[in-house]
């Protein structure tokens, strides 16, 4: 009989032999890349872009998307794409009520364009994948930064080609701030650090082999930009901002130490009541917030952040902490947190931006179905037996609408794993198989995980801007092709 793992297995073979050449993918066995030991090349941290000018209330950057050849493995130089020569792109610090305008010019030979995942923007900032930067040109985005603050990432969104583009390295982290943080009791500086995780496979010569939908062929992890790297941490609180760049590895994180995690975010924003995790599940674009505590932890010790859920041993250790100096703390942290007994440094209720009442706001107007799956007679990933067309809007909503999406992984034979994310709002994960999803889970969320066979049930207020967005499974070899639709926001009638 086979488990589940064989199952995804033998259904991404299927799909992908469906998809792609069988010639590609014997290709895609045969070519040994280089290799790195783990924990043998340090962690780095992306920089953060500064701003060219800012005003009373704007930041204004500037950034260019080009080729760009540089050391991903030790000794080697790849070619990549890149913002600013940057992989993974630069980190952009934006804050809460401050607008952030960024100039993107596009330095390929194709078209470019750029998406603020999580964010709440126009659709003429949204990076919709029909409004391309042409080669040599520039675009200015509009990020108003008028929402809670949340670790959300920006990433290319080009119609059939954000699969290859984001895979060669069109992502960066963008984290917003609220002024209001400050009244936590949250790291900063040094020990506010985001983690951009992601798959890849490189060739004999160290190239980035893009095979599309090929997740069982891509061996190497990467964070921030490096193969399974060590991480100097002092003993202090560290606060661990994951994002999963990927876009098809899953992950499901455990410290080997058996430590737990405290999650402070999801997706889009800070957690109502943060919550201790032994694991954590974290699927492409989604992202969680954790504190991670060093500070009663013996110097020289190593504790690696592993995926559990690896499809193969040498994929599983992802990270390795190396606890450094930084001596005993002072007197003035000596209140340890008891991850244990969740009695943690926030007191619940503390937490900003949440507003008083529940974000279950408004009269449930209209339920929609949308069936994922693969259609095995055209090899297209397609929702409601539709793949995507850019002239169609697969759901009008009238504005100030709250919804509720069912929404269903018909792939349970297959063993295809799926996602949905929706462009401009945050939702709530109600339900997952009839059953509730935890608060961890559950809210604020802009990307949701579909197992085989799960029926998720999510609900959205559609009260910010009108016009079309996207709605897309994230794993993005999928969303190419083309596991994508759009929904329209009008104005109330
Ligand atoms: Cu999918």
């Amino acid at each position: 009989m086979l488990n589940r793992r064989d199952a995804i297995k033998l259904g991404s073979v299927v799909g992908a032999a469906l998809v792609f050449p069988a010639r590609q993918l014997a290709s895609a066995f045969s070519d040994d890349p280089p290799r790195v030991p783990p924990f043998s090349v340090p962690l780095s941290i992306p920089p953060v872009l500064k701003p060219t000018r800012s005003t009373a209330d704007t930041d204004y950057y500037d950034m260019r998307i080009a080729e760009t050849d540089l050391e991903i493995l030790p000794g080697i130089r790849t070619r990549t794409l890149t913002f600013n020569g940057s992989f993974p792109g630069p980190t952009i610090r934006a804050r809460r009520g401050r607008a952030a305008v960024v100039r993107q010019v596009n330095g390929l030979p194709g078209p470019a364009t750029v998406h603020l995942h999580g964010a709440d923007v126009l659709p003429s900032s949204d990076g919709h994948p029909m409004d391309p930067i042409a080669p040599g040109q520039a675009r200015v985005y509009r990020y108003p930064n008028d929402q809670r603050a949340a670790t959300l990432w920006y990433h290319d969104h080009t119609h059939h080609l954000e699969g290859e583009q984001v895979y060669r390295g069109l992502s960066g982290a963008y984290l917003l701030s609220d002024p209001v943080d400050a009244l936590l009791p949250l790291p900063g500086g040094e020990f506010d650090v985001p983690l951009v995780l992601r798959d890849a496979k490189f060739d004999s010569r160290g190239q980035l082999v893009f095979v599309p939908d090929d997740f069982m062929n891509r061996p190497t992890i990467l964070v921030n930009g490096r193969p399974q790297p060590y991480f100097e941490v002092k003993r202090k609180l560290y606060r661990l901002r994951l994002i999963n760049g990927s876009n098809l590895e899953v992950f499901r994180f455990r410290l080997s130490t058996g430590a737990t995690f405290l999650q402070i975010a999801s997706d889009g924003g800070f957690l109502r009541v943060p919550a201790v995790r032994q694991e954590i599940d974290l699927w492409p674009a989604e992202r969680v917030e954790v504190l991670v505590d060093f500070r009663s932890v013996p110097q020289g010790t190593a504790i690696a952040l592993q995926n559990v859920a690896a499809l193969s041993e040498n994929k599983r250790d992802i990270l390795q902490f190396r606890v450094g100096g930084g001596g005993p703390w002072s007197k003035s942290e000596s209140v340890i947190p008891d991850w244990n007994r969740a009695r943690i440094p926030l007191a619940p209720g503390r937490i900003p931006g949440w507003p008083a009442n529940d974000p279950l706001r408004g009269n449930v107007t209209r339920t929609r179905r949308f069936v994922l799956r693969l259609d095995l007679a055209s090899g297209q990933f397609v929702i409601n037996d539709k793949g995507f067309d850019p002239d169609r809007v697969d759901a009008t909503i009238e504005h100030g609408s709250t919804e509720i999406w069912e929404i269903v992984n018909d792939d349970a034979a297959l063993g295809i794993q799926h996602t949905m994310h929706l462009h401009l709002v945050q939702f709530r994960v109600l339900d997952r198989n009839g059953r509730p999803e935890p608060a961890y889970d559950s809210y604020p969320k802009d990307t949701v995980r579909l197992f085989p066979g799960d029926v998720v049930r999510i609900q959205a207020t559609f009260d910010s801007h009108l016009g079309r967005y996207p709605f897309h499974c994230h794993f993005l070899d999928h969303a190419t092709h083309s596991m994508m639709g759009q929904f329209e926001v009008v104005p109330r009638r």
